[in-house]
């Protein structure tokens, strides 16, 4: 199983992250795709760097507006910005209604929705290669690898067609989704980061050709807080084809595996061709977002019953953050669901 990443990713360095409106370091440090690099090169994985496909790839998923705002966002903020100014913004429209005005202050609350994904300097760079990375290892797949893994970082699976948060910018999993569509008529989804795929879900709400389940604790507890509850099922063409497994704060391995079953069935059923997985380790007990309970023989567990589906598989990376068993988590998925192949 090749891996991807690109050096360009480690660009993004968001520096406060608000927890209940108190500033704290942001958890989605550069460290967090070294430290996995690390791991996947002292296992003898092959780190490749990926070609570059072009932006085509992330515009077929994202509004093009969108996309290209982020291309000189940054300079355009600084040129305006007090010293010492974090590049979040502090106004939004409420609803979508309304327009994306020429102030670089109103269009930053234009197309983020929250104060987590923070523009920095070398941020487009980051997120354009990441993007990248999700694609070269979709390529590989759609060449007849097996599977393949894309380190992406920053990560992707909250970003909506139209509005960056939550950590993600560009939505890697889904482009790697909607990239696949080439090769295979139905595509499956999986999503097991701890969050909503609330991006994810956006993107494909309204489709049937892209089938989308996302594990989680009840947005209503947990921060997602707007998209992931078991009755948003899809809508209009789409309906049907998108499924929430709400868990609930703090379950243990054996709910959470029982959640990936019933994904995992409801996959088989939509008789998927290929699979795209959301991979996050931040079920992690230990986790600094903790809001589950995985050990490494969890993760591990999900390989294999993720392997044993037997799919074409593409692995990108999510959240997972650096606490103490980050590494040891994602060894244990990784080196697993090579082992299982
Ligand atoms: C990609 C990804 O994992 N994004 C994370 C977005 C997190 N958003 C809300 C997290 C709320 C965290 N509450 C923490 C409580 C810890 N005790
Ligand atoms: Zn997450």
């Amino acid at each position: 199983m090749k891996t991807y990443f690109d050096e360009r990713q480690l660009g993004h360095k968001p520096e406060v992250y608000y927890r209940g409106g108190a500033p704290m370091p942001h958890p989605e440090q550069p460290e967090r795709a070294i430290l996995i690099r690390d791991m996947l090169l002292a296992n003898g994985f092959v780190v490749e760097a990926p070609q570059d496909f072009g932006i085509a790839p992330v515009k077929a998923v994202h509004d093009p507006a969108y996309v290209d705002f982020f291309l000189d966002a940054y300079d355009r903020f600084l040129a305006e910005a007090p010293d010492g100014a974090l590049g979040i913004p502090t106004r939004h429209p409420g609803t979508r209604r309304g327009r994306c005005p020429k102030d670089i202050n109103g269009a930053m609350g234009w197309w983020m929705t929250d104060t987590s994904t923070p523009l920095t300097e070398n941020t487009y760079e980051a997120i354009y290669w990441s993007a990248q990375t999700a694609l070269a290892a979709a390529t590989d797949v759609v060449n007849g690898a097996r599977a393949a893994y894309g380190l992406s970082r920053p990560p992707g699976h909250h970003a909506m067609t139209n509005c960056a948060n939550g950590f993600c910018f560009f939505n890697n999993a889904a482009i790697a989704a909607h990239h696949l569509r080439g090769k295979w008529e139905r595509v499956a989804l999986l999503d097991v980061d701890v969050h909503t795929g609330n991006g994810s879900l956006d993107i494909f709400y309204d489709r049937d050709d892209v089938f989308f389940c996302s594990l989680h604790p009840d947005p209503a507890v947990y921060p997602t807080f707007y998209l992931g509850y078991a009755d948003e099922t899809g809508e209009g063409a789409g309906l049907g084809f998108t499924r929430n497994e709400v868990l609930s704060m703090g379950d243990g391995e054996a709910e959470v595996l029982a959640a990936l079953d019933r994904g995992i069935a409801a996959v088989q059923e939509f008789d998927a061709e290929a699979l795209v997985v959301s991979l996050g380790f931040d079920m992690a007990a230990d986790d600094p977002l903790a809001a589950v309970q995985v050990y490494a023989e969890g993760f591990a567990e999900m390989a294999r019953r993720i392997a044993a589906m037997g799919l074409p598989t593409v692995l990108i990376q999510e959240g997972g953050y650096l606490g103490p068993s980050l590494r040891t988590n994602a060894e244990a998925f990784l080196t697993t669901f090579r082992d299982s192949l």
